[in-house]
């Protein structure tokens, strides 16, 4: 188990990413030095934290520092930990689209599956599988075809995508790891997270963009697959401070992290006009669906089958009161205040940059 290093020095993989950017944020105001893990690409990768960089506390004060590395390359990984020596890892870093997960199977698996095995080798390379306090980043995905609802800590796997399969390989080798090495190694079974970063092509993101775009004038409809499928859905920002009490436990485990409440994409698609005082009815079904304005009769939302995946998830409701009663994890954001949270930023994004 891990030795207890008074030293608060954290690594994250997956800094540049929604969840990254709430967790830095969060590791800093605790005084934490923060490490982050970034990839070379041909274009900035970093917006998402470009505010802590340019803030003199944590760039200039030498609290946070980011370096290149992959989770493909492992000699990278382990000359970061070698030189950091972090007290605490979090293990963020994925190709996270479920959709694009059937189209770069492979890939997927070399850095979701492959990459946490050979993050956790490093560590044990590194001689401080004592004393590192490693975080996974795991998902609700990994119910997929569900057995039982609410999903529990106990409730059986049946992924759904490559992208499900390969966070199964990852859940299993932090258990493995944990048992066989006695490390401190948790799971955090997380449902969907969202806020004003999440990624543009995930579907909540996409609909508040649309929206704040048709609201401004700027766009006619918005184009979706599958508004039947259901999500526990809750704020990242609340989410991010979940993994870190983990790691804070006496003990190492894994925990269910969700809202407690579902609602289809139809549901959010409807919350988000509402938003922006306009009702939408739908007309026709399957792929002849269309939503339209109730007012104008405009049509507002168009169903494009490119959109649709092989195999669906069709319905994630997470009972998280195992992080309730172990650390008193609640999530304080409802349902509408982050359909609220995420419609107010994008129409502010959009009046400032109606390029975006
Ligand atoms: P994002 O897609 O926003 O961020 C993914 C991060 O991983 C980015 O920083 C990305 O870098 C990095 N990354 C991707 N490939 C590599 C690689 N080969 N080597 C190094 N870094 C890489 O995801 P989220 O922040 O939403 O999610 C964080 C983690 O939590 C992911 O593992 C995701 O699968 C998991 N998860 C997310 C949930 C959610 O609802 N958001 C729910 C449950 C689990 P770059 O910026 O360069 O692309
Ligand atoms: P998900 O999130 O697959 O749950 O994975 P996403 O927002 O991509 O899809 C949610 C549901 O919406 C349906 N859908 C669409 N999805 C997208 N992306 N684009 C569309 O146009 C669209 N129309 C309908 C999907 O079919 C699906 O049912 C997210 C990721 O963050 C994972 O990394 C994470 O593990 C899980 O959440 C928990």
């Amino acid at each position: 188990m891990a030795s207890g290093d008074e030293r608060k020095v954290a690594l994250l993989t997956g800094i540049t990413g929604q969840d990254g950017s709430y967790l830095a944020e969060l590791l800093l105001n605790k005084g934490y030095e923060v490490h982050g893990i970034i990839r070379r690409s041909s274009s900035f990768n970093t917006g998402r934290i470009e505010h802590l960089h340019a803030d003199p506390y944590a760039h200039k004060g030498g609290k946070m520092h980011l370096h290149y590395g992959d989770m493909t390359d492992s000699s990278s990984l382990v000359k970061l930990i070698t030189k950091i020596r972090p007290v605490e890892i979090y293990n963020l870093a994925a190709q996270s689209h479920v959709k694009v997960s059937f189209d770069l199977s492979e890939y997927t698996a070399e850095v979701d599956a492959v990459g946490t095995l050979r993050l956790l080798d490093a560590i044990r390379t590194c001689g401080l599988e004592k004393e590192v306090k490693f975080y996974q980043a795991s998902t609700s995905e990994l119910y997929g075809k569900v057995a039982e609802i609410p999903q529990t800590e106990k409730t059986p796997f049946y992924p759904r995508s490559p992208y499900a399969c390969a966070k199964l390989y990852a859940y299993w080798i932090v258990v493995n790891y944990r048992e066989a090495y006695n490390m401190f190694a948790c799971n955090g079974i997380l449902f969907n997270h969202e806020s004003p970063r999440r990624g543009e092509t995930f579907v909540t993101r996409k609909i508040t963009r649309e929206v704040a775009k048709i609201h401004l004038g700027l766009s006619q409809y918005v184009e979706l697959g599958n508004l039947d499928s259901k999500r526990d859905w809750g704020h990242a920002k609340d989410y991010v401070e979940a993994m870190w009490l983990m790691l804070q436990q006496p003990e190492p485990d894994d925990y269910v992290i969700a809202s407690g409440e579902t609602h289809s994409v139809r549901e959010f698609v409807e919350a988000a006009f509402r938003h922006v005082g306009k009702e939408i009815v739908w007309e026709g079904s399957g792929q002849e669906e269309v939503g339209k304005e109730k007012d104008t009769g405009a049509v507002r939302v168009k169903i494009n089958p490119r959109y649709f995946r092989p195999t669906e998830v069709d319905l994630l409701l997470g009972d998280s009161s195992k992080a309730k009663k172990k650390f008193n994890w609640i999530p304080k954001v409802s349902f509408h205040e982050l359909v609220k949270d995420m419609m107010e930023a994008d129409i502010q994004l959009m009046k400032k940059n109606p390029l975006a």
